[in-house]
This record gives structure tokens, sequence and C-alpha cells, in this order.
């Protein structure tokens, strides 16, 4: 097949190499290759240009003692791994012609790659960017989390409930993956601690062992390969051969299994006891692997601890690794033997933290009896820290209320340690992830802190890769991009002069013809998952993130049927054809939640089936939201919506992508939609509802949610059709408990007060449809402002305020 072709080029080279790594490694030959053969075969091949750049640079990290950021994270919600290492490598071409000589195309093999879904949502996106950007930015180091065996439930939908199934993302084995013998950290956990002649001794009860599976990260143009290092566990002894003897072979397996529970899966439910105590194990078993990994590198490396403050930067992200400090105190005190003031001054100057959210519920704070019976010796070293970090205060800031800044707080029965409070203690600098959040952390979660420790608090507002989020997922815009102002925007990722263009009706109506081109495409996926048909000439309504109260997609259904009830009432009137899409995924747990997806697929039920209205609105959720269906969503948005309550988004990342990707912002002022809002212009986004400000004396006035009901006839219209049944006439009782989350349970997250504001600016949003000049005209200005929103000005600000490695 390979011979008698014409001169040999660079495929010819990747076409013999797919062969020897079909044949050899895979074990195929090429008549029996099915498609997953092939992908493996590329991907293993696509590996092997990765490496040759990765061990000439981890060579040269090494022998030029360049700092090592090792960025602790519970999860990273990394893209498919193939098209971005064809990016990164620039080969994608090449390797398209290559395989189209075995009959085979690259989008197809695409297609077939797991989604490596081990993150939940936002935080675990931020951390695969920010490697990737780290990388592409020259930023050395280690990305450190937990190789679950099953990421993110896969979501189905049955009957318009949300039904999780497990993602057996590693069923056909990961080629991406390296999996080292070495090194292996044993990972203590429970038992007792003994003090004997001022040390102290700790004997585990049990011993699991942590083993590396590496994956590179490649930054763009390969010149920075970083790696993910991802925990996996393993036990000390395989199994029991005495009782496999006896005959007990199940029995015989114990220590396997309950060694490989902790790796099993990403967040078990932790509403019940059983599920809080896995996932403090698993952070345990992390904090603990990535500590001592990276402290056996420096010891090889340097090997003298003054200067581990210059060698190594440690980053929290959220309070998920919070027991590294403690595993680096109790590594550099009871093993390493150093002095308790010395050891604390040096962690004190390695790590720092980034806060993610503010909703109190996601706040961590341990039971001391849960933590004691899993690292007890860590347990002490919290209490010694906190003990002499609450006599220092009470010295020295006599005015500050103790119990308001300990980390360690109630009696005896009933103590708990406050993992926040304990990285704010811990870390050099704390931020938070947009100007609005960061401002508020300082102000409302940690005061007394930020008056301790003024210097510590700073912001560093979130960003996105640009090489995922535009171009890897919108060649199109790129190439309207690259043949109007050149190709030199992509190194920086400056797109500032584009907005020249937006006067020229020629650049605008070819913005039109890409956006249009993504939407077909997307609506040949939305009928193959749903079997909706829609207009691609409609309007692209989108929200895509997790199913969760305060980002109010009931706001949204409720506007959907008030749209519905005002397009039916004026039949007459023109309106502006929309699809409204969501997508998101409901924590197992959170029955509401599930609701409201239920209630999304009820409304979209009836108003879909609507003759009347049909060819003016219809409503879709697409299921299992995952980051390669938002690579299909984002390029085709015409309207982003952003809609949390004030205050409570800390940041948003799904706002910076869309906006990129040429949609126009429908948001709140919160999180990040404010600096979005600021950099494109006012004027060109769609920002409604309360502020933060309003927010907080509405509440000290008292919100009474009734009354903002009764007061506005459409909106009692809606919430009443949805209490009586009218889109679950098979169980008219079914959405009872979602009106009453509104109306007797308090809105928790004002849903009902912002709505009229929230119309008045979906009227707009209309308005604007039906003058699409204007509307491509913004959605450009829009693009050339999104480029302060890549990662790798996140990453520089992180690398020069935060980690010191600039
Ligand atoms: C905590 C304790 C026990 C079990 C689970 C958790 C837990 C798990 C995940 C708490 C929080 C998370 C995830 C938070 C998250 O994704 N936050 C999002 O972070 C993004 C990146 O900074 C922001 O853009 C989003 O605004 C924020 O919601």
């Amino acid at each position: 097949m390979l011979l008698n072709r014409k001169k040999a080029g660079p495929a010819d080279a990747i076409a013999a190499e797919l062969l020897v790594q079909l044949n050899r490694n895979v074990g195929v030959s090429e008549a029996d290759a099915t498609p997953r053969d092939w992908l493996r075969a590329t991907s293993l091949a696509v590996r092997g240009h990765l490496i040759d750049g990765y061990h000439a640079m981890n060579a040269q990290a090494q022998k030029s003692g360049k700092k090592q950021v090792a960025f602790l994270s519970m999860e990273f919600l990394m893209a498919r791994q193939l098209e971005s290492a064809l990016m990164a490598t620039g080969q994608r071409e090449v390797y398209v012609e290559a395989l189209s000589r075995f009959g085979t195309t690259l989008d197809d093999l695409l297609e077939l790659e797991p989604d490596p879904a081990l993150g939940n949502g936002g935080l675990g996106r931020l951390a695969a960017c920010f490697l990737e950007s780290m990388a592409s930015t020259g930023v050395h180091g280690y990305g450190y989390g937990i190789r679950y065996e099953y990421g993110m439930f896969r979501q189905e939908i049955a009957d318009g409930w949300q039904v999780e199934r497990p993602d057996d993302w590693l069923s056909n084995s990961n080629p991406w993956e390296f999996e080292r013998a070495e090194p292996a950290f044993p990972i203590g956990i429970g038992g007792h601690v003994e003090h004997r002649d001022h040390r102290a001794i700790w004997h585990p009860a049990e011993t699991i062992i942590a083993i590396a599976h590496d994956i590179l990260v490649p930054g763009m143009g390969g010149s920075t390969v970083n790696t993910l290092r991802l925990w996996g566990a393993k036990p000390v002894n395989a199994f029991d051969i005495a009782s496999f003897n006896r005959g007990h072979f199940l029995e015989a397996l114990a220590p396997k299994i309950r060694s490989k529970a902790v790796t099993r899966l990403l967040y078990p439910d932790d509403s019940t006891p059983e599920g809080r105590e896995l996932r403090l194990r698993q952070e345990h078993f992390f904090a603990s692997a990535s500590v001592q990994d990276l402290l056996r590198r420096f010891l090889k490396d340097h090997g003298d601890w003054s200067l581990l403050p210059s060698k190594v930067a440690i980053h929290l992200n959220d309070t998920h690794p919070a027991l590294a400090p403690a595993e680096l105190m109790r590594l550099l005190v009871d093993v390493h033997e150093l002095p308790w003031e010395r050891a604390l001054e040096l962690a004190g100057e390695v790590f720092s933290y980034t806060n993610h959210t503010l909703m109190p519920e996601a706040l961590e704070v341990w039971q001391a009896d849960l933590l004691r019976r899993i690292a007890p010796r860590h347990l002490e070293i919290i209490e010694e820290i906190n003990r002499r970090f609450i006599n220092t205060t009470r010295q020295r800031a006599p005015s500050i209320p103790l119990d308001r800044v300990a980390v360690v707080s109630g009696d005896d029965q009933a103590r708990s340690v406050n993992m926040g409070r304990f990285s704010v203690l811990m870390s050099r600098r704390v931020n938070g992830v947009s100007a609005l959040h960061s401002g508020l952390v300082q102000e409302r979660l940690f005061p007394e802190f930020a008056e301790l420790f003024p210097g510590r608090f700073l912001n560093v507002t979130n960003g996105i890769s640009p090489r995922l989020w535009l171009f890897q997922t919108n060649p199109g815009l790129c190439n309207l991009i690259d043949r109007h102002i050149g190709r030199e925007w992509r190194d920086a990722f400056d797109l500032s002069a584009i907005a020249a263009k937006a006067s020229r009706d020629d650049v605008l109506a070819e913005l039109r013809a890409v956006k249009l081109a993504n939407k077909r495409k997307l609506v040949s996926v939305i009928a193959q998952r749903t079997g909706i048909e829609v207009d691609p000439h409609s309007m692209f309504d989108m929200q895509i993130k997790r199913i969760h109260e305060y980002k109010r997609q009931l706001l949204n259904i409720l506007g959907v049927v008030a749209r519905w009830n005002a397009i039916k009432a004026n039949p007459e009137q023109e309106w502006a054809p929309r699809t409204v899409v969501l997508a998101g995924k409901a924590a197992s747990s959170y029955w509401l939640a599930k609701l409201i997806i239920k209630l999304a697929h009820d409304v979209a039920r009836r108003i879909n089936s609507d003759r009347e209205t049909a060819h003016l609105l219809k409503l879709v959720f697409l299921p299992n939201y995952n980051v390669s269906l938002a690579e299909r969503i984002i390029p085709a948005a015409d309207l982003s919506q952003q809609i949390s309550l004030a205050g409570t988004e800390a940041s948003g990342t799904g706002n910076m992508k869309l906006a990129l990707n040429g949609a126009l912002t429908l948001g709140t002022r919160d999180g990040a939609n404010i600096e979005i809002a600021e950099a494109v212009g006012g004027d060109l986004v769609f920002s409604f509802g309360m502020t933060v400000d309003e927010v907080r004396d509405l509440k000290r006035e008292g919100y009474v949610p009734i009354d903002v009901c009764n007061a506005d006839a459409r909106l009692r219209t809606v919430l009443e059709q949805v209490a009586r049944g009218d889109f679950s006439p098979d169980d008219p009782h079914r959405f009872e408990p979602v009106v009453k989350s509104l109306l007797s349970d308090g809105d928790r997250f004002m849903v009902l007060a912002d709505f009229a504001d929230y119309w008045r600016a979906q009227r707009e949003v209309d308005d604007l449809w039906f003058d699409q000049r204007e509307w491509s005209r913004r959605a450009l200005l829009n693009i050339a402002q999104m480029g302060s929103f890549s990662a790798d000005r996140s990453i520089k600000s992180y690398a020069a305020d935060i980690w010191r490695c600039s």
C-alpha cells in the first residue's frame, strides 16, 4: 500500500511509522485493524514525537535549576489528547494525509477517544487550561492529581430524568499515560502516634502504595512539555496468601479492593458519612504522595533545605489539597528532623492557595475525629500550628476575635478543622479568581486574615487556553482573523487589530457565514442526540454549565415559559426565532437540581410540539455535557447566558469561551462577567440584575419573593403553570418543590427578584437580533477584546506575583 507512491514526503514517513505502531505495539495487521486499533497506533505515534522533546526539556530544566511549580488539584478536566497533541506538534495535516492512505479519516478516530473526565466543572477545566498554558509560556512544573478509574459519571436522560452511568474511561487502556514502576510512595492511614524523646513516630494502621502515571502536557510548538502526574493506588501485598490457601478467595482479595477504592471514583457522593470518609482518604492520599514526590526530587537535585523556597512552589487548587502543608511539616520535622520553627518557616514560603467558591456548603470543614482516623499525625500538626497562631494573635492583635480565625474549633465532642483558614495561614499568597470574587474573599470570607496579613491577598482573574478554545474548536473563525490581520495575533494572542474591521460589511458577512457553518454542525449533533430538529438560522441561545440553583437555570426556564406565553398571546408581533440550549450535569445527590433537569425536559416537550410557536421557540437539553461536547456547542453559540446571582459565581470561564467564539453575553454583574463587560465595553453586553451590593441590601431589608411574584403578572402566570402541572399532566404535583423553593423557602438565589430585569434584557436581545449587521459587529468587537482572558495572561501573573518563578 505504501510502495509505488510518488516522491517520499513527510506523510510517507508518518504512514510507515503508523504501520510499525500498528504491527508491533498494537499487535494487529493492517488487514485486521479496527478503527480503535488505528486510534491506538496513531496515539502512540504522536506520543512518540512528544517524548523526544520531553526528555531533552527535562534534562535542561534540571540543569538550569529553575524553580518548579507543583500544581496540586483533585481535578484535571483534560480535553481528549490526540487532537491537542497534533496541534501542539503542528502535525495535524500530515497525519490526515498519512491516515487517508489506509482508508481512515482522522476525524473519525478523534471521535473514538474517550474524554478523560477527571473533574466536575470549572475548577477542573481551569487546572487543565493552566497546565497547558504553563507549558506554552515556559513555566516548568508538574500537575499533581488522582488517576480516578471512573471519572465524572455519564449523564443519560430517561424520560427527562438524569440517570448516572459509570464512566469507564480506561476500559480500552490509555495510550497517553506512562505508568511508572518508580517512584512509588507508601501512604500511611490511621493508626496512632507515639511521642518519644521529643519525637513523633507515626504507626499507621494501614499502608497504601501510590503509583505515578504520567501524562505529557505539551505547550504550543512543543518547546516545553510538562507532566501531569496522576496517582494510582496499589496494596502493599496484592493479596493475602494465607486466606487464599484456606479457600477464602474473596477475602484474600480484600487488601487490594480496599486500597484501590481510594482512586476508584471522582468525588463520591459526600452526603453520606461513608462518602465523606472516602473523599478525605483521597485528599490525604494524593497530598501525601505529591509532597513526598516533590521532596524526593528536590533532595536529589539540590539537597540544601535553605534552597527549598527558591526551587519549589506548591499551589493548592482550592482547599482539596490542603493536607499538603501538614504533610510537608511531617516530613521535615518527623522524617528529616528539622526544628519545628525552621520547618514552619520553609513551609510558609512555598505554598499558595486559590479559592474558587464562597458557597458555604462547598467550604471544607472536617470533623477532627474523622481526620484523626485517617491522618492522626497531620491532625496533631494542624493543632500545634493553630495553637501557636492563636497565642501570637492573642498577644499581637488583641482586637481580632479568636473564634473568627481559629483553624481548629469546637469542644471535644465536635471539634472541626477549617481547611480554608488552614490554607490561608500556611500560604504566602492567597487569591480569588475574578476581581469581584477576590474582593469578597477578603471582605466576607477571611476579613480577619486580610487584616493580619494584608499583603497576602490578591486577585488573578481566570483565563482559558486559546489553543483549545479557539485554534482547535473554531478553525473557521481563526482563518477569518488570519485573512484580515495576518497570523501574528496568534503568538501573543492579541486580537485587538480585528476591531478595525468591524465597520466592513464583507468581514461581518464572513463572520456570520462562519457562525452559520458552526451552527449547522451542531444542528446534526442535536438531532442525533435528542431527535429534535432545530433551525440553524434561529438564534442559538446557550446556557452550558453544572446544574445548580445559584447558576439559575431556573431563571432561564421560567423565561422560556414566559416567552412562549407571550408569543401565543401576541402571535402577530415580530419574534426573534430562538433555539435555547441547556446542558450540564447535576450532582447525583442534588435532587432539586435533578428536578430542574426534568422541568427543562417537560417544558421542552410541551413547547417544542406546539405548532403555533415551534418555528419561533425551541428548548433543547443536550445530555452528557463534557469537554468534547463543549467544543462543539461553543463555536455555534449566538448568545451566552451567564445569569448567576451576583456574588455567587466566583469567576466563570464558559463566559470567556463563548465570548471569544463570537457569542454575545447576557449576564449578571457577577464574577468575570464584570471584567468581560469592562474589556469589551458595557454597551456591547446585555447586563441585568442586582449588583452584589443591591443583593446585600435587599437581604438586609428582608426579601419577600411572594410579593415580587404577586407584583408581576407575567411571572405569576408562569409559576402558576408550573405549580399546577401544566407541563407535567402525568404528575401534576411534580414541580411543587421547585415552586416551593422559590415562594415558600425564601428563594435563596433570588431568581424572582431578577426576573423582571432579565425579561427586559431579553427583549433587548430580540431587538438586536433583527439587525444582523449590528449583531455581528458587536460579536466581532467582543472577539477583538478577549485576548486578555487567555490563560497565558493568568499564568504570567501567577508566575510573577505568586510563584516567583518568572
Ligand atoms: C468540596 C467538599 C466536598 C466535596 C466536594 C467539594 C467540592 C468539589 C468541587 C467543592 C467545589 C468544587 C468545585 C468548584 C468549582 O468548580 N468552582 C468554579 O471554579 C471555577 C474556576 O475558578 C470558577 O470559574 C467558577 O466560578 C467556580 O464555580
